[in-house]
């Protein structure tokens, strides 16, 4: 999975990008024109993999990964400097777009627009986004039109009118997201990997002084946020960035003194997850515990397809236990014994946390 860190300029995506990533990517250097963004690949810190190595004592152990990208906003300077399109180079193969947007207040640190004003960046943001898509598809259409003029192909008509649908969509400033599209059309539109269409989580960079008043602000973005496959969490950056640096120890009691209940790297992880209707499986022996990723939804037949074609092609059953019963039974010999091994088929639908033993034939 691929995360995009982007907002304006000083608004601290270099920072949660460190404080999400542990990397030590050098902050407060004014990032415009920079061609290369940084980039961080972390293991997900989900527990469940390591419980299930402690069954097993496997060679190597797996757990999923998620690579943030800090990209860079796209402001005037940037635009004028014509680096839109590597902007949107960076951020075409993403999955997630995280907004970084500057609540904190320090007259050292100065602001784009003047001054803070959280809820016009987050609108300003959107409309970015939604004219940097109505720009690329006025584009294909012109190309489309010629095509389909000299050709008359089926495909081109479709597209086209599909690509006009968006447009008229974008001309009323709503975000591609916001529509529900059929299977056939999510796949036309796949290969432009519109930035509106992606979901969007929204991270208000708060100064220690919000701490207290996170919930509130975060319940007041969430109602200010009117868009589908759109969440808000705060984080206070400087912070975060801070924890990183003490023992294991220490960072408890100073997350507690602060009141910071969840590192931001965790909450940031299960809203990601969320958003993108992505859920966890588990494979398991004695030579490696895996995470595998997964759409929600997914029936048994593809999860093995993600682990091995021939798995998919050899597919005979699924032996399946929730992690949870497993981890009440203490053992996979126990849950055989109590029959709590489960065998399905392929139409089974995977659960989150299911762990899952193949049975294939190639
Ligand atoms: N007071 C305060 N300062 C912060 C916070 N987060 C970031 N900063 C400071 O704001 C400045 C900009 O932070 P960066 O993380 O470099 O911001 P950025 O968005 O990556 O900036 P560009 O890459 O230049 O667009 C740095 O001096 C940070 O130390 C915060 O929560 N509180
Ligand atoms: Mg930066």
């Amino acid at each position: 999975m691929q995360i995009g860190i982007t907002g304006l300029p000083f608004s601290g995506k270099t920072t949660i990008f460190n404080a999400l990533t542990s990397a030590q990517a050098k902050t407060g250097d004014f990032s415009l024109g920079k061609k290369e963004p940084n980039r961080a690949k972390i293991k997900v810190p989900d527990p469940r993999v390591y419980d299930l190595s402690k069954l097993y004592n496997p060679k190597k152990i797996t757990p999923a990964e998620i690579e943030y990208i800090d990209v860079g906003g796209l402001v005037k300077e940037v635009k004028e400097k014509a680096s839109e399109a590597e902007f949107l180079a960076h951020l075409r193969d993403t999955d997630l777009l995280l907004q970084v947007v500057r609540v904190f207040e320090d007259p050292n640190i100065p602001h784009p627009e003047g001054k803070v004003d959280f809820k016009r960046d987050i609108t300003n943001f959107e409309f970015e986004m939604i004219l940097l898509d109505s720009d690329q598809i006025e584009k294909r259409i012109k190309r489309l039109e010629k095509e389909i003029a000299s050709t008359k192909s089926e495909q081109g008509k479709r597209e086209f009118e599909l690509l006009a649908k968006c447009k008229g969509f974008l001309d009323k400033e709503i975000p591609l997201r916001d529509f529900d599209f059929s299977e056939d059309e999510q796949k036309l539109l796949r290969g432009y990997s519109f930035l509106s269409l992606k979901p969007q989580l929204v991270i208000l960079n708060i100064g220690e002084d919000d701490i207290k008043k996170r919930e509130i602000l975060e319940k007041e973005i969430g109602q200010f946020l009117k868009h589908k496959k759109t969440s808000v969490s705060s984080v206070c950056g400087k912070l975060e960035m801070e924890l990183l640096q003490l023992e294991e120890k220490d960072r408890e009691a100073f997350m507690e003194d602060l009141g910071i209940e969840r590192k931001a790297l965790d909450r940031i992880i299960d809203l990601s997850y969320k958003l993108l209707g992505l859920i966890s499986f588990f494979t398991c022996n004695q030579n490696e515990v895996k995470a595998w990723t997964i759409p929600s939804g997914t029936v048994a037949l593809r999860a093995a397809g993600v682990v091995h074609s021939d798995m998919e092609k050899g597919f005979i059953k699924a032996e399946v236990i929730n992690y949870n019963k497993l981890k009440e039974l203490g053992s996979v010999q126990k849950a055989k014994e109590k029959g709590e091994l489960r065998l399905e088929g392929k139409d089974y639908v995977v659960k989150d946390g299911d762990v899952i033993f193949f049975r294939f034939n190639v």
